[in-house]
């Protein structure tokens, strides 16, 4: 028998549980992880315990168990589903993907590595020069953007602050020849302030060892491994320059301060300014000035306003947290000039087809929740929608009326916080998070997932005029406004473009295209933070929606990341909101969807007076047709030859529901008859 069907180590595939209960899902779970099987299917879904601990089952030898494999050879494995997302898109030419979700700590990034040196390790046997650099490249890309995208938060020590969906593209022998990146809104406010237990991005405690600013010596190894991942890629040595340059002014940033004499805003220590003008390449009174003053059009006139105090450290905090973003997606730009698919003829070498890794930042709850967790809440939101439609979409219609975190996402979307948002962001004049707040709650005074101390006065969790909360699918989340407004308008000085636009060093010089405008033509206003993010976030719904996809729902058995820890009631809660138990039932029907009559009459036979116990029509065909009308599934089955259609699976779920409780029933008049009481 092979490993995985042993019963020692519980049921490999959920599918397979005797009953789908909640209690035998959780069991089995258990059991799994116990037994150290992280790994366990629904059907082509794999689902993932973090094991928190090194794990044996990565190697080369693993890998070539897989290679090629069905997904019932072998013992549920990432390899299998990223073999079977392989076949798929070898074998029938499909665009394929493979969405990574769990919330924060749940193994989602560890997947995605996992799955990409899978693919690498099966591909090119011919060992293609270009394809080997290729390969090499896309591995490498995940150092260089965990360094940069990554930090310690209170959830995780190696949380992504951006969502990464990465394309891998085959040519028609299944090779890869290329890729390409996207990137979803980092969360650069960690540049500046960070919650108490957690860190900036990996980058600062790396890159600026040779500045002495920082040092800490576990992560000097980590830097030169990005380093050296960085030139394998093709950074060249002025471009790392520039990137520890960039790191560095963003630290003295955050050393400067600003005061008041008089009527005049002055820096503090102007000392550090000197430092920043020889870092950015620039006059060191041109960093003052744009640090100070705005310069500002008024009719034909151009003035220069001077900042207050506040005025410029907003200002300063901003420059850090924009210079920070920008060479964020420089970085990924520059690894996507050396990924992409280049001289690739499809008349000549037919269709160029894909793979993508979507690896995002996992639903979060923190002690204190602003704008980014809100943004990232409603990023996972968007792809349990997704998995909803894709995956549940036969139980669709079920969710729309059952369950209202369906619609929740669409909510958030429309006519919800986001629309709030941006409307109080369009006002001209001084609006406050408070007034932003007030529009909420005006708004969404009658809606199931919204709240606020004002609406429910007796709520003291809720802080007024400050707090709302919102009902995720995952769970309820409490966001203070303070800074939503300001983050989401998300406002830099133009003086700063120009400044940084102007520098003498080219590689900063081209992260600040825009600065080349003149104050006159800098006239439209730019599109909120909000609003881009939820446009990235429809697009790439509509490209995973239109690929094959594969699922890996990862599960965090405990908040401490201790190996040995199976917290049940955690885990039960993530079992439940990611729907695992609906994806078994709908895994489940889609298998009994067609059945031959004889089966579907011994299976089904007790829950008709026609059928139970016998029935004494002239064909098994015409017993199963009677049970049906007689239930009142006559709309919903289709009679073939040899074997009925059900069209539905909430017909049989009906079926399957009606049968367990006659059974039951059957089973209790057995043991009274038993014990002889009847
Ligand atoms: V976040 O939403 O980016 O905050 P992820 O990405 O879901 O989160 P991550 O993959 O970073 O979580 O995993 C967290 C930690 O769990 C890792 O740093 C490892 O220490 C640990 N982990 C996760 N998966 C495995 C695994 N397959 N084997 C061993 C693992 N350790
Ligand atoms: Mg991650």
């Amino acid at each position: 028998m092979a490993e995985h069907e042993s019963l020692e180590f519980g049921k490999a595939d959920f599918v397979l549980l005797d009953n789908v209960s909640l209690e035998e899902f959780m069991a089995n779970l258990k059991l799994r992880f116990e037994k150290g099987r992280i790994y366990t299917y629904i059907g082509e879904v794999v689902v993932s315990v973090n094991p928190y601990r090194a794990m044996n089952i990565y190697g080369r030898d693993t890998i070539e168990q897989y290679k090629g494999r069905e997904l019932y050879e072998r013992p549920p494995h990432l390899f299998a589903i990223a073999d079977a997302a392989y076949k798929a898109m070898k074998r029938r030419n499909k665009d394929t993907c493979i969405v990574i979700s769990g919330e924060s700590g749940a193994g989602k990034t560890e997947a995605s590595k996992y799955i990409m040196q899978y693919i690498a390790a099966i591909t090119n046997p011919g060992q293609r020069a270009e394809v080997e650099r290729v390969k090499n490249m896309l591995l490498k890309s995940n150092c260089v953007l965990e360094a940069f995208g990554n930090a310690k938060t209170n959830r995780n020590d190696n949380s992504s602050r951006f969502g990464k969906y990465m394309d891998i593209n085959f040519d028609f022998k299944g090779d890869p020849i290329g890729g390409h990146i996207n990137n979803y809104l980092l969360e650069k406010s960690r540049v500046i302030f960070q919650q108490e237990g957690e860190r900036s991005f990996h980058s600062f405690y790396q890159g600026t060892n040779t500045f002495q600013l920082l040092s800490s010596i576990d992560d000097g190894a980590d830097f030169k491994a990005v380093a050296d991942a960085m030139k394998v890629i093709g950074f060249t040595a002025d471009e790392l320059q520039t990137v520890y340059k960039v790191l560095a002014t963003i630290l003295h940033l955050g050393n400067l301060t600003f005061g008041v004499d008089g009527d005049t805003t002055l820096i503090e220590n102007s000392k550090v300014v000197a430092v920043i003008g020889d870092l950015l390449a620039t006059k060191e009174e041109n960093v003052e000035k744009a640090l100070l003053y705005r310069t500002v059009a008024t009719g034909r006139d151009v003035i220069d306003k001077q900042h207050t105090a506040q005025e410029a450290s907003y200002g300063r905090d901003a420059l850090a947290k924009a210079m920070y973003e920008r060479m964020f997606c420089w970085i990924v730009g520059r690894i996507n000039d050396v990924i992409e698919v280049k001289n690739y003829d499809a008349k000549v070498h037919g269709k160029n087809t894909v793979i993508g890794v979507l690896d995002i930042y996992g639903f979060e709850i923190f002690q204190n929740n602003s704008f980014e967790q809100f943004c990232i809440n409603y990023c996972n939101e968007k792809l349990q929608q997704l998995f909803i439609q894709l995956v549940l979409r036969q139980e669709q219609e079920e969710y729309h009326c059952n369950d209202p975190l369906f619609s929740l996402c669409t909510w958030l979307q429309h006519k919800g916080i986001f629309s709030v948002l941006d409307e109080a962001c369009m006002n001209v004049g001084k609006v406050t998070d408070k007034v932003f707040l007030q529009g909420l709650n005006s708004k969404l005074v009658n809606h199931a997932h919204y709240t606020s101390r004002k609406l429910s006065p007796t709520d003291k969790s809720l802080e007024f005029d400050r707090d709302f909360r919102v009902r995720h699918y995952a769970g309820n989340v409490v966001y203070s406004v303070v800074g939503f407004i300001d983050k989401n308008k998300d406002t830099l000085f133009q003086d700063f473009k120009r400044l940084l636009y102007n520098s003498s060093n080219p590689v900063l010089k081209v992260m600040w295209p825009e600065g080349k405008l003149r104050i006159t033509e800098v006239t439209k206003r730019p599109l909120t933070a909000a609003t881009l993010f939820k446009n990235s976030m429809i697009a790439l719904v509509e490209n995973l929606a239109c690929k094959e996809p594969y699922y890996v729902r990862c599960i965090k058995p405990n908040d401490v990341k201790s190996p040995l820890l199976f917290e049940h009631e955690r885990c039960r809660h993530q079992v439940e909101y990611l729907g695992l138990l609906e994806n078994v039932r709908v895994r489940r029907a889609g298998f009994a969807n067609r059945q031959e009559y004889p089966r579907f009459l011994q299976r089904y036979k007790m829950i008709s007076e026609f059928t139970w116990p016998n029935h004494d029509l002239p064909s098994e065909k015409e017993a199963v047709k009677k049970l049906l009308q007689g239930c009142g599934f006559e709309q919903d089955v289709a009679y073939g030859k040899t074997k009925v259609f059900i069209r539905t699976p909430r017909t049989l779920f009906c079926l399957e529901e009606q049968r367990t409780e006659m059974v039951g029933r059957i089973v209790l008049f057995l043991q009274k008859v038993w014990r002889g009481t009847i």
